[in-house]
């Protein structure tokens, strides 16, 4: 008898250890970068991190040079011109700029430096948005898009730092976002689980 409690209290710590390290992994989401004739040419990853949320982007057939890069409202991307994306994602209606006293959007973003040779290493960890539920969810209801642009932003100038057309555009999607969830909920329930066993092997035996 006291064997088999044995075993139900080990395979409950190793389903409880295994939930939370799936847990402790959080929230993330990608947004695959097409371009105006519906090529994927980059990947932006989304990583919810305690300091904010750390994007990284990888791409390629950009010209050498600054490009503004943003988190836009909306989460439809329409070729050619992108213009369904919507403004910048500005849940505290700011103004536009990294460097404007009245700023900046929450979706506003550094520059992407591409190098001579095509190259690029981008990332940047903002806490001006939130993968998890919020005012500042990037998850709200018609969610949002990441846009990269022809031409560097100023970071001043209001509503978007001239920095002209809409080259790449993704939808920014949660992965594995529903399962991490669960992945939550079962390991408070495991939790639970756990603690109920362990108060009835000291009460009742
Ligand atoms: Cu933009
Ligand atoms: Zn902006």
């Amino acid at each position: 008898m006291r064997s088999i409690w044995t075993i139900l209290v080990f395979v409950v710590v190793g389903l409880l250890i295994g939930s939370m390290t799936v847990w402790a992994v959080g929230e993330r989401a990608a947004a695959p970068l097409r371009d105006a004739e519906g090529r994927v040419m980059g990947m932006a990853l989304f990583v919810q991190e305690a300091q904010g949320v750390r994007i990284s982007v990888t791409v390629k057939g950009l010209s050498p040079g600054e490009h503004g890069i943003h988190i836009h409202a909306v989460g439809k991307c329409e070729p050619p011109d992108f213009l369904s994306a919507g403004p910048h994602f500005n849940p505290t209606n700011k103004k536009h700029g990294l460097n404007n006293p009245d700023g900046p959007h929450a979706g506003d973003l550094p520059n992407l430096v591409v190098g001579e040779d095509g190259s690029i290493v981008y990332e940047h960890i903002t806490n001006l948005v939130t993968l998890t539920p919020g005012e500042l969810s990037l998850f709200d209801e018609d969610g949002s898009s990441l846009v990269i642009h022809a031409n560097p932003d100023d970071q001043i100038t209001d509503p978007a730092g001239n920095s002209g057309a809409r080259v790449l555009c993704g939808v920014i999607t949660p992965m594995k976002g529903a399962s991490l969830r669960i992945g939550g909920v079962f390991s408070a329930l495991l939790l639970l689980a756990a603690a109920a066993l362990v108060i009835w092997l000291l009460l009742f035996r």
